[in-house]
């Protein structure tokens, strides 16, 4: 890949643009160190092509092992120098030989994020179905099954390096008196507890919640006052993981994410969009200012503790791409996020305190808006730069004809696992 070429090439333009943004705005000392540290985690299970219950149209040249999995995460990080960590999906990418797959993520500069436990779908193998949940069902044995699974994830997480597990359950009730909730919750939190249990003492447990979907009634972890209530119970190694699609339309993110985290509790993110519901969209691609309004809660909680921004939370992305190249679509989130981040690191915090304390309505949202409509693209791009990536990862992604080159290595008709 000749990322200095490119570079080359698109340098006069680039710095053009950043001189424009330089003459616009007081960029903060260290914001470029900030971008540069900010690393995003990409989901092992977001780079095949995903589906609807409708169908499903591959585009070819998919990863067809953990290895290629690397591998595509790999030339993502290549090329934005941003995606440095991979995150896992347990059963769908079992890592077999853990200290080989641990240098292969190695030599592309990668670190194993959470790991992710499936308790959703059942498995060829497996004795009880979770047909009627898991960690909540009415059967010991099966509780029992699915504890052990998460527990099972926590090693493979170990092996790799991995700091995190990531539970998301998608136990609930399909139908008003299918469940009783209380007995469905408490079981919920005692299943829990085995596998905080088996936490290692470095390593996080971070609760998803999810208004709805695959149950239709009822999820028993199904907003952030039911995740926030049960890993308060479980200790401090336990903490609300944020999916953005996880949400009834029009739920105010920005101050879930504002609470929990001035708690104590928010231990990390899952990027996407939506219009509706679950959508698992490109992040920033339907509601840019929203994900601007969650960075910027984020900066000032963060900053508020003193919290490192790149270090203290987990930031993932958890996505599905139906209908776009998923490598494409995962750049596109990345610089999505850091744009909404960068923005983020702009807004004036002095500014706006002292007009929210003079009750300045009309000046708040002048504060907010005036950086939400600054083209900060250019500053993303230097910190790319500086890092080594390319400046416009897509356009090089496509002057290579990377799918391509995927195709003829892997096939036109292969079909990566995940989602
Ligand atoms: C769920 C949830 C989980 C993810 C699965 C694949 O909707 O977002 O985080 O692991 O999808
Ligand atoms: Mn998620
Ligand atoms: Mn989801």
């Amino acid at each position: 890949m000749n990322i200095l070429n490119h570079n080359e090439a698109l340098l006069a333009q680039h710095t053009r643009r950043l001189d424009f943004l330089k003459s616009e705005v007081n960029l903060p000392a260290g914001i470029l160190q900030k971008l540069k540290d900010f690393q995003i985690a990409i989901p092992s299970w977001a780079l095949g092509t995903g589906g609807t219950r409708f169908g499903r149209f591959s585009g070819g040249g998919e990863p067809r092992n953990l290895e290629e999995k690397i591998a595509d995460v790999g030339l993502l990080h290549q090329l934005n120098q941003s995606s440095g960590a991979i995150s896992l999906h347990i059963p769908w990418d079992i890592p077999t030989d853990p200290a080989a797959i641990r240098a292969l993520a190695a030599q592309h500069g990668l670190a194993f994020d959470a790991v992710n436990s499936n308790t959703f779908q059942d498995q060829a193998d497996q004795a009880h179905s979770y047909k009627f949940g898991s960690l909540q069902h009415v059967s010991a044995a099966t509780r029992k099954q699915a504890i052990d699974h998460n527990i099972e994830v926590i090693k493979h997480g170990v092996e790799l390096g991995s700091k995190a597990l990531t539970v998301w359950l998608s136990d609930g009730s399909c139908f008003p008196g299918q469940l009783n909730f209380r007995k469905a919750y408490e079981r919920t939190v005692d299943s829990l507890r085995e596998i905080y249990a088996a936490l290692p003492a470095d390593w996080s447990l971070y609760l998803e919640y999810k208004a709805y979907e695959p149950n239709f009634y009822s999820t028993t972890v199904g907003d952030w006052g039911a995740s926030y209530s049960m890993v308060n119970k479980l200790g401090p190694q336990a903490k609300t993981l944020v999916d953005l699609g996880h949400h009834l339309p029009n739920a105010n993110i920005e101050q879930i994410v504002s609470i929990l985290l001035m708690e104590g509790k928010l231990g990390g993110f899952h990027f996407n969009d939506s219009k509706y519901g679950d959508d698992d969209l490109t992040a920033g691609s339907i509601k840019p200012y929203q994900l601007f309004l969650i960075f910027n809660e984020l900066v000032d909680g963060m900053d508020a503790k003193g919290m490192n921004h790149a270090k203290d939370l987990g930031w993932m992305i958890d996505a599905s791409h139906n209908v776009k190249d998923p490598l494409e679509d995962l750049l596109q989130s990345v610089e999505a996020i850091q744009i909404a981040y960068a923005q983020a690191l702009l807004v004036d915090r002095k500014a706006l305190e002292e007009a929210r304390e003079a009750n300045d309505v009309v000046r708040c949202q002048e504060i907010l808006q005036a950086v939400f409509r600054t083209d900060v693209r250019a500053l993303v791009a230097q910190a790319r730069l500086e890092l080594g990536g390319a400046l416009d990862p897509i356009a090089l992604f496509r002057q290579e004809k990377m799918r391509d080159q995927l195709i003829k290595a892997r096939g036109a008709k292969t079909v990566a696992t995940g989602l």
